[in-house]
């Protein structure tokens, strides 16, 4: 059966029967017709946001909340350009996004045209595919090619370029359309000699650590992890897009790795002789300076993306596979071989790792509110079911430190790509996705100037979120390298948002939210008690803090993780290691 419609119709249609309930964006010339048949959608909210960059957030924070493809819409020109940023993030978080672009009419294509940017050819390095869509027809199969390639194999941004007169041409509908993707099919199952490979070197092994990405919650396999790690009796380190796919309280939990890591989690690392990296990408941020990164290690390397292996860090075992069925089969094989590691000595390092060095902060002589201390007391009363979204800089790495997660995805946040502004919009986002979650945001006061204008689309949409605004006055991660590396000159990074300029708290109310302020370690209970109170707008806590706080520990950028310092010219002592 087929019926005739006009594109922006079959477009509409099509959203609707890949499952699409809501969709972000802004309207404009070229994607017009496709908002006109939106209107009468009963099954796709569409949810109208004050900047492009915040639809594309709110895509991706969906995305992550709910496991589903978030969907951003935009007009062509600077509509579409303002969803770069969300793109490249969905990029290199591998967040199943898709975007859908308004473009010029076919035949004023290459003219310089008003409003005429070639998103397509902007976005081709950082999307997973995209497709330019001319001819009406097309319409329904491209969407749902679109969410096929989004949702499945490694995940990521998919863009779709719809001209305008595609979308005002008349087609028959039809559903389902037929893919045609014939040179797309992700490998899920791992090779079955690789995995017994993997289990030889795992009971051969004296020192090994299961170094967990942010690819084994988009797997869905945490529970299968945590029965690996207990089976195997190894310990864990979960990286920035990790945190909570291993609980942080299980005693075999050594944190996080990387640059703002744990001791015992990079020590754990450095001294390895086998490291199973699951749905990772031995990122930068990781590894540090790569040639002395883990020098006594045999590399496992488990990634849906076989262009990720051997990529960084030569993997001894190579396995292409999704993270569930290859840490499934590793649990198989393990049982099957009867054999297990002896790790004891190995355990007994960590542990005094953990005991020596836990994270820490010092508190200031002027009695001034602490941010670790306000994470602390956020992981306290809100507590591990809540989702935490968070923007980049100091306030991200402490919300990475000091919340206590224990659930998988409930750690929000931009980490491949850094993006400033990612909080507020992600957090509305997930809470659309997830409106029975309590959702906060934890931002700084440079990154929270970026894209709070979304505070009006949550108010006026309903969508009670509730921010903490870190506000140290400064670009508080910059300063702290001008601190470090810089002689303490401080070139532009003060926000002087001392001088209340902005008055986060008076931005709220002008927004239609609560503003609230705490500036004493003793308030911060009761603002936080009260925030979690108010359910039927949006709240913002102006926190006021120290702004000579750092992140500690701290490994400087390139170089070699042994050289992890806990506080200023304070290292660990690596004795009684051998
Ligand atoms: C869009 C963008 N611009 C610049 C940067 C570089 N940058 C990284 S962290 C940071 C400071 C963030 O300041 P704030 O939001 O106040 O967070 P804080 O570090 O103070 O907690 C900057 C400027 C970035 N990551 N993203
Ligand atoms: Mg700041």
């Amino acid at each position: 059966m087929t019926e005739r419609m006009t594109g922006a119709q079959a477009l509409v249609r099509a959203l609707e029967h890949v499952g699409v309930d809501t969709v972000f964006g802004i309207p404009g010339g070229a994607i017009l017709p496709a908002y006109d048949p939106l209107y009468d959608s009963t099954k796709v909210r569409h949810v109208l946001v004050r900047h492009e960059q915040g639809a594309g957030h709110a895509a991706e924070g969906y995305a992550q909340a709910t496991g589903r493809v978030g969907v951003c819409m935009a007009t062509s020109g600077p509509g579409a350009t303002n969803l770069v940023t969300p793109i490249a993030d969905a990029f290199m978080d591998s967040v199943p996004i898709v975007a859908i672009t308004g473009q010029v009419a076919s035949s004023m294509i290459g003219t310089d045209a008003f409003q005429e940017s070639d998103i397509s050819g902007i976005t081709m390095p950082i999307t997973k595919h995209n497709f330019l869509v001319t001819d009406a027809d097309d319409i329904p199969r491209t969407i749902m090619e679109a969410f096929h390639i989004a949702s499945t194999g490694r995940p990521g941004p998919v863009l779709v370029d719809i001209s305008k007169d595609a979308l005002q041409a008349q087609t028959e509908f039809r559903w389902p359309p037929t893919m045609q993707l014939p040179g797309y099919r992700p490998v899920t199952r791992p090779h079955s000699k690789q995995i017994r490979e993997a289990a030889k070197l795992i009971a051969e092994a004296k020192r090994p650590v299961l170094y967990v990405g942010g690819g084994v919650h988009k797997a869905r396999a945490s529970t299968e992890l945590l029965e690996l790690a207990e089976l195997a009796d190894i310990p864990v380190v979960t990286t920035l897009m990790a945190r909570g796919t291993f609980p942080d309280g299980h005693p075999q939990h050594l944190g996080m790795p990387g640059m703002h890591g744990s001791v015992s989690a990079v020590g754990a690392l450095q001294k390895s002789d086998l490291i199973i990296g699951l749905g990772v990408r031995f990122d930068d941020r990781v590894t540090g300076d790569l040639s002395t990164f883990a020098p006594r290690a045999k590399i496992v390397h488990a990634d849906i993306d076989p262009a990720e292996i051997s990529k960084n860090r030569h993997a001894d075992v190579p396995i292409v596979g999704d993270c569930r069925e290859v840490i499934t089969d590793l649990i198989a094989a393990i049982r099957a071989s009867g054999q297990k590691g002896d790790y004891s000595d190995w355990w007994k390092l960590l542990n005094g790792l953990k005991e020596t060095y836990p994270l820490g902060y010092d508190t200031a002589e002027d009695g001034s509110l602490a941010p670790q201390y306000v994470m602390e007391r956020l992981s306290a009363i809100v507590g591990p079911d809540a989702y935490y979204v968070s923007g980049v800089g100091q306030h991200q790495m402490w919300a990475a430190q000091f919340i206590e997660y224990e659930k998988p995805g409930t750690f929000i946040n931009s980490g491949g790509l850094g993006t400033m502004g990612f909080a507020v919009p992600a957090a509305m986002g997930a809470k659309m996705g997830c409106p029975d979650a309590t959702v906060w945001a934890i931002d700084g006061d440079g990154c929270f100037q970026m894209t709070n204008q979304e505070l009006a689309t949550c108010a006026i949409e309903g969508v009670p979120i509730k921010i903490a605004v870190i506000n140290n006055g400064n670009l508080g991660m910059v300063r702290q390298w001008q601190t470090l590396f810089y002689d303490e000159r401080y070139s532009n990074t003060d926000l002087q948002t001392t001088r209340r300029i902005p008055d986060f708290v008076k931005l709220a109310e002008a927004y239609g939210c609560v503003g609230l302020r705490c500036e004493r370690p003793e308030d911060v209970d009761a603002v936080i008690e009260k925030a979690m109170e108010i359910n039927d707008v949006p709240v913002v806590i102006d926190f006021v803090v120290h702004q000579d706080a750092m992140v500690w520990p701290m490994i400087a950028g390139g170089a070699s993780n042994d050289t992890i310092q806990i506080a200023v010219d304070m290292a660990p002592k690596w004795e009684n290691e051998e």
